[in-house]
C-alpha cells in the first residue's frame, strides 16, 4: 500500500473548492463537486476500473475479476460549506488505493470488487442527507430524487445535467455483496478513550425539519413591544428549547439549529419570517420519537404565545441503523489481529453504509479526529492513521471476498447501534 499516494490524493482532492484553513467547499452538484468527480473518475479510469454513472449521478468503479456481486467501499466527496479534508474522501481514496495496492501485488480477489462516491451525502445542499445511497438502495424513486430543491434554488436534475453526471445506469443497482467504509470518527470519543480505530456498530437516529415562523413585518423604532409578533423572537425561543431539550434527555441526545433565515433580515426591521432548521438525533427510536413530540407541542405553544403562524417541512428522518454482526465482528478481528487499540462505538453522523446496510451485510472502520473536530477545515487526523485504516480496509475487504453470508436476514450487532 502507498501511503505517500493515498496522502497526496488526498491534499489533491482538497485543493477542490479550497477554502482559507486547509478544507474544501464542494456543495454536491456544484461547480466545485463537478471538478471533484472529475478528478476521482480519471483516477478510477487511470487503474482501469469499469466506472458507471448512475441516474442520480452515483459513480461506482468496479474492478471486474472473480465471480458474483463486489465487495464494495466507498462514501462521499461532497462536503459542507466548510469542510475538512478527510470526511468521506477518505473512504473513497482509501477505496481506490486499496484496489491498485491488489493489483500491483498480483493479488486478485474472487469477486469483484468496488469503490464508489455517493451524490449529495451531505445533505448540506438538497435534503435528505444521504439522497444518493438512499436512491442506490431503493429507498427513494428517482423521480423523487431529480425533483429535490436545492437551498439555492435549481433541482436535483437539473443540476446533475449541466455538471454532466446524469446517468444513465439504473437505479436502485443490484446489491453487493457487502459493503464496508472506512471513514474519520469526526467526534471526540476514540481519541479521548485513547483508542487508535472505532469499529462501528450502527449509526442513531436523525431527525430533520424546516420550520416557517411567519409573523408582521414592522418598524424597529415605533411598535411597542407588546404590539410585535416577531419570527426572530420565537426562532431564539426554539433555539433555546432545544437546547434544553438535549440538556433534560442527557445521554447521546443532540439539537442542533444551523440554518436561520430572516426576511427581510434589515437592522431596522422587525422580521415578516424566519425559517430555520432542526437537527434532532439520538441512538434510540422511542427517545428521538419523544423528542419530536415535545417539539411538535412547543411550535404549537410559542405560535400562540406570540401571534405568529408556524409551518415545518420534513427535510430527513431515518431511524437508527445496527450494522450486520458478522462484518462488525470481522473488522474488529482484523483491528486486533494488526494489534491497534480500537473500542465499538455507534456513528454520531450519518453515512452511506447506513443505506446499503438495507441491502447487504455492511459495517463501518473509524479513525480517530484530533479533538473531534469535523464540519471545519481545522478537522484532522493522523496521517499515520489514515495509512494504517485503510491497510486495515484492505484486509476486511479482502476476507469479504473470501466471505459466503448465509441467505438469511443480517445478524444485528449486540446492542442499540
Ligand atoms: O449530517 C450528517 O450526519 C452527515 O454529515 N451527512
Ligand atoms: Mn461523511
Ligand atoms: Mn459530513
Amino acid at each position: 500500500m502507498s501511503g505517500a499516494r493515498l496522502l497526496a490524493r488526498l491534499d489533491e482532492l482538497a485543493r477542490i473548492g479550497p477554502i482559507d484553513g486547509g478544507g474544501s467547499c464542494r456543495l454536491a452538484l456544484s461547480d466545485a463537486d463537478r471538478d471533484g468527480r472529475d478528478l476521482v473518475v480519471t483516477w478510477m479510469r487511470d487503474l482501469g476500473l469499469d466506472v458507471v454513472v448512475d441516474a442520480v449521478g452515483n459513480v461506482v468503479g468496479t474492478w471486474s475479476v472473480g465471480r458474483g456481486q463486489p465487495v464494495m467501499t466507498g462514501s462521499h466527496i461532497d462536503t459542507v460549506r466548510t469542510g475538512g479534508r478527510y470526511d468521506g474522501n477518505l473512504g473513497v481514496l482509501a477505496g481506490i488505493e486499496v484496489i491498485e495496492t491488489l493489483m500491483q501485488a498480483g493479488l486478485t480477489p474472487p469477486r469483484p470488487l468496488a469503490v464508489a462516491f455517493f451524490t449529495n451525502e451531505e445533505g448540506a445542499r438538497f435534503q435528505p442527507d444521504m439522497l444518493g445511497s438512499l436512491v442506490y438502495v431503493g429507498g427513494m424513486s428517482v423521480e423523487e430524487a431529480l425533483d429535490a430543491p436545492a437551498i439555492d434554488g435549481p433541482r436535483l436534475g437539473d443540476e446533475l445535467e449541466r455538471i454532466g453526471y446524469a446517468g444513465s445506469h439504473p437505479c436502485p443497482s443490484a446489491a453487493p455483496h457487502a459493503f464496508v467504509e472506512l471513514h474519520i470518527e469526526q467526534g471526540p470519543r476514540l481519541e479521548a478513550d485513547d483508542k487508535r480505530f472505532g469499529t462501528v456498530t450502527g449509526v442513531q437516529g436523525i431527525s430533520w425539519q424546516e420550520v416557517a415562523i411567519t409573523g408582521q413585518s414592522n418598524h424597529a423604532g415605533t411598535t411597542p413591544m407588546s404590539l410585535r409578533h416577531d419570527p426572530a423572537l420565537v426562532a431564539g425561543r426554539i433555539v433555546v428549547f432545544l437546547r434544553d431539550l438535549a440538556t433534560r434527555y442527557g445521554g447521546d441526545q443532540v439539537c442542533t439549529v444551523g440554518k436561520i433565515d430572516l426576511v427581510p433580515n434589515l437592522v431596522n426591521v422587525v422580521p415578516r419570517s424566519a425559517t430555520l432548521t432542526l437537527d434532532v438525533r439520538n441512538t434510540d427510536e422511542s427517545t428521538l420519537r419523544r423528542a419530536e413530540t415535545e417539539i411538535t407541542d412547543f411550535l404549537a405553544q410559542v405560535a400562540a404565545d406570540e401571534g405568529v403562524t408556524i409551518s415545518t417541512r420534513r427535510l430527513a428522518r431515518f431511524e437508527p441503523v445496527v450494522f450486520d454482526n458478522r462484518v462488525v465482528d470481522l473488522i474488529e478481528t482484523v483491528i486486533d489481529e494488526r494489534g491497534h487499540s480500537n473500542m465499538r462505538l455507534p456513528s454520531g453522523a450519518g453515512h452511506d453504509a447506513q443505506m446499503l446496510a438495507r441491502v447487504c451485510p455492511s459495517a463501518m472502520i473509524f479513525t480517530q479526529s484530533h479533538l473531534g473536530i469535523s464540519h471545519n477545515p481545522a478537522e484532522f487526523t493522523d496521517p499515520a492513521d489514515l495509512v494504517e485504516g485503510t491497510d486495515i480496509l484492505l484486509d476486511v475487504m479482502w476476507k469479504l471476498a473470501h466471505t459466503e453470508f448465509s441467505a438469511h436476514a443480517h445478524e444485528p450487532a449486540i446492542g442499540k447501534p
